[in-house]
């Protein structure tokens, strides 16, 4: 088998990758470790950046986004007696958009088996080799058992933070790898509820942090901060929804309940991987990075990577340029640390540590980010995606 670039991982970075090298008349071919049931119901991400909702539109994948897609103008910030809503468009012109994951990787994998480029489902024992010259290849086996070997050009390492690619790539530089592991997790759920509220809620509370976020006008996402060490079975439906309430509501409102669909416990950690890249191979999404899911911005910043190196890819594969390959980790690293640093700044924000003077800290920040234009406008900026290099 051969083609030009060789992509490793089937989520939202390896599929939109294939996708925008094919519109630039790049082949490629995607190698995915799991079945396509189960990458399609991996329940993750819900917001999308505007740049995101651009560069999927623009990929001719946003009719079903913006039919079924809910445009947000802002969230609600909250703490003990306040609810103040954060006005994006009044304060930085950019909305942000609810979508699940989900349903952008079935709206990529749909594109992709309708004529676009091949996608291996169900493949093993993935190898990548001679990433140092310019004959890299994949050694894997494929869904028949039997082994195979993809010839490329360029390989994409977008498997994710348990992947393969990343190894290979600290294994042959002098690279770096910075993480902070955070001592809480969220536990997530999914509930057949309308949502009461038009606006996620970020709430900080003395019990522990809780989000309300949605998927659907039928559909509601919640999020609860717990101790790393919880096991979901500790946590019945009805505890859940007591927690949620508690840590949400306000006089004369509360949480909408119904049947819970899914919960899971995710745990919570920054880990940024330095170079995005060895040779021939590209690390790419959260291959080479990963933020707490409070600022919103691991699929976002996924889609920004891809976007950069297509761009580069092409300019390589078509040109015979390596400008924008040779700028890429770094390129892409600059705004990997804005984002890390944004998601640390709202998890830290907004999650208990049981600390009081934390606490006041905390409440203090929320004060200000509630009072002061200025400082909303920082919150806003980052949260629906600062302009892409
Ligand atoms: P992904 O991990 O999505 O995709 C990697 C793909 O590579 C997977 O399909 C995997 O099966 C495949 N793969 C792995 N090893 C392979 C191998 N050896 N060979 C072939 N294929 C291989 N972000 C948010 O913004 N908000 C959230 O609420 C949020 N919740 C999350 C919950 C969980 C449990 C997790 C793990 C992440 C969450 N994220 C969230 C972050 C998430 O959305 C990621 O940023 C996003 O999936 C990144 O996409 P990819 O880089 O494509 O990596
Ligand atoms: C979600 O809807 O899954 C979601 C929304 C906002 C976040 C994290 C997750 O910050």
């Amino acid at each position: 088998m051969r083609t030009q670039v060789g992509i490793i991982g089937a989520g939202p970075a390896g599929l939109l990758l294939s996708r925008l090298l094919a519109l630039r008349g790049i082949d490629s071919v995607v190698l995915e470790n799991r079945s396509r049931e189960h990458i399609e119901a991996r329940i993750r991400a819900g917001i999308l950046e505007q740049h995101t909702v651009d560069t999927l539109t623009d990929a001719g994948l946003g009719d079903r986004l913006r039919r079924q897609g809910l445009e947000h103008r802002g969230i609600h910030l909250q703490y003990p007696g306040t609810r103040h809503t954060l006005d994006f468009p009044a304060l930085c012109g950019r909305t942000v958009w609810v979508y699940g994951q989900t349903e952008v990787v079935k709206d990529l994998v749909a594109a992709q088996l309708d004529g676009g480029p091949p996608l291996l489902f169900d493949v093993s024992d993935v190898r990548p080799e001679d990433v140092d010259g310019d004959s890299p290849r994949i050694r894997f086996t494929a869904a028949d058992g039997t082994p195979q070997a993809l010839e490329c050009d360029v390989i994409a390492g977008t498997d994710g933070f348990h992947g393969v690619s990343r190894p290979v790539v600290t294994a042959g530089t002098d690279g770096r790898r910075w993480e902070r592991t955070y001592p809480y997790a969220w536990l997530g759920i999914l509930a057949d509820a309308a949502p009461a509220t038009d606006e996620l809620v970020y709430a900080w509370h003395p019990e522990g942090f809780a989000l309300y976020s949605m998927r659907s006008p039928s559909v509601s996402r919640l999020y609860l901060q717990v101790d790393p060490s919880d096991s979901i079975d500790s946590w019945s439906d009805d505890r859940i929804w007591e927690n949620l309430s508690r840590r949400l509501r306000l006089d004369g409102w509360d949480v909408s309940t119904g049947p819970v669909t899914e919960k899971s416990i995710l745990p919570m950690r920054s880990f940024v991987s330095a170079p995005m890249r060895r040779g021939r191979l590209f690390l790419a999404g959260d291959a080479a990075h990963i933020v707490p899911p409070t600022g919103a911005k691991g699929l976002n910043l996924a889609v920004a990577d891809v976007t950069l190196l297509a761009t580069a890819l092409t300019r390589l594969l078509r040109e015979k340029r390596t400008d924008l390959v040779d700028a890429y980790s770094d390129t892409a690293l600059r705004r990997v640390w804005r984002c890390t640093h944004f998601s640390w700044w709202m998890t830290s924000m907004l999650h208990r540590s049981g600390d009081d003077f934390d606490a006041q800290l905390q409440l203090s920040q929320l004060q200000r980010v509630c009072s002061s234009e200025a400082a909303a406008r920082e919150l806003a900026e980052n949260y629906t995606g600062l302009p892409v290099e």
